[in-house]
């Protein structure tokens, strides 16, 4: 089934608003452009290429996430969307249609230092609702939907609405340049013999983290680390896992490196729906209410009896 008659079944039966459907098309229209911009440009300019400018909190912006935000911009000027919160600019756009419902937030580009070296990249993003004032992000259990897109041997997009039971992946046919379902709904594995941590940081762990890891090498686990969330995340999807970035004892991690808005929601609503769990540490990330658009959140999330042993693990031993 296409994207496009999936979200058009699901309006019609009153699972999403119209909203929702018009502002989802948009989203994977810049992500159709996305990819071709890597597909094509990706081989004369250099997309990796740093810009010389930073983003509000200070990361290098590469060409490719200046790009890509363009482009989801344009897509979404002629949407149901009256606000873009990006983790590319310090304070919310405003969109030409200032009386629609729905306040869009993304990381336009996740895993921008992979790009030039070809790893998965990809294009976070968060349905909330707008009462007209203030556009303010929301707890993450009140996003209308979320999902993401990933930009690597194929471009896939993995989608859940509120009133969704099971999130839904699709993959993009270029050729034909839409985006069509992989059938089965979504559910992360409960179990799991494989985990995702960036170990050189092993030295600045807290204890919680530190006994967890002693029991996962005890029991053999096998270990990924892509250094590009979505890539990680979309593995846990298809196959079970857990990805944990704690906060560490470094210098400016004492809330670990991931954004709360437009990467830990947006990637805890879908865990959540597809039966996984998702937490700071010892609370759920969805029941977080944002302070700052730009704040960040340590994040640990996937198969949920693992994670319940994290959860206890972090409940027994925080200081
Ligand atoms: P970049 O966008 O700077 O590549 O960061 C990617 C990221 O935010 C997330 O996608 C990765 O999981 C994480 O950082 C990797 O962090 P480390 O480089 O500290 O392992």
């Amino acid at each position: 089934m296409h994207l496009q008659s999936y979200l058009k079944e699901r309006c019609d039966s009153g699972g999403i608003s119209a909203a929702e459907m018009g502002v989802m098309l948009a989203l994977a229209a810049a992500a159709i452009a996305i990819t071709a911009l890597i597909r094509r440009d990706g081989i004369d300019a250099d997309l990796g290429a740093e810009t010389g400018d930073a983003n509000s909190d200070g990361d290098t912006q590469k060409a490719l996430d200046v790009r890509a935000e363009a482009l989801i911009l344009s897509h979404l000027k002629e949407s149901d969307a009256a606000y873009l919160l990006s983790e590319e600019q310090p304070t919310p756009i405003a969109l030409p249609r200032q009386t629609a419902p729905l306040i869009v937030a993304v990381d336009p580009l996740d895993g921008s230092s992979n790009i030039a070296v070809n790893v998965t990249v990809g294009t976070i993003f968060s349905l909330m609702p707008w009462d007209g004032n203030l556009p303010r992000p929301c707890r993450g259990r009140d996003q209308l939907g979320a999902g993401f897109f990933t930009y690597g041997a194929q471009t896939t997009l993995i989608l859940a609405f509120a009133s969704d039971a099971r999130p839904q992946c699709f993959v993009l046919d270029e050729d034909k340049g839409h985006f069509i379902a992989l059938g089965a709904e979504v559910e992360i594995a409960a179990t799991t013999k494989e985990y995702a941590i960036n170990a050189a940081y092993a030295q600045h762990w807290h204890a919680p983290i530190q006994q967890w890891k002693t029991q996962v090498l005890a029991d053999a686990y096998s270990m990924r680390w892509v250094g590009s969330l979505v890539a990680d995340a979309w593995r846990i999807f298809r196959r079970g896992g857990v990805f944990l970035y704690p906060a560490d004892a470094r210098a400016g991690m004492e809330a670990g490196r991931l954004r709360l808005v437009y990467e830990a929601n947006p990637i805890a609503f879908l865990v959540e729906k597809a039966g996984g769990l998702a937490v700071n540490g010892g609370e759920n990330i969805l029941d977080l209410t944002p302070q700052e658009l730009h704040e960040r959140t340590p994040l640990l999330f996937g198969s949920a009896d693992e994670m319940k042993i994290l959860i206890a693990l972090h409940k027994e031993l925080d200081a």
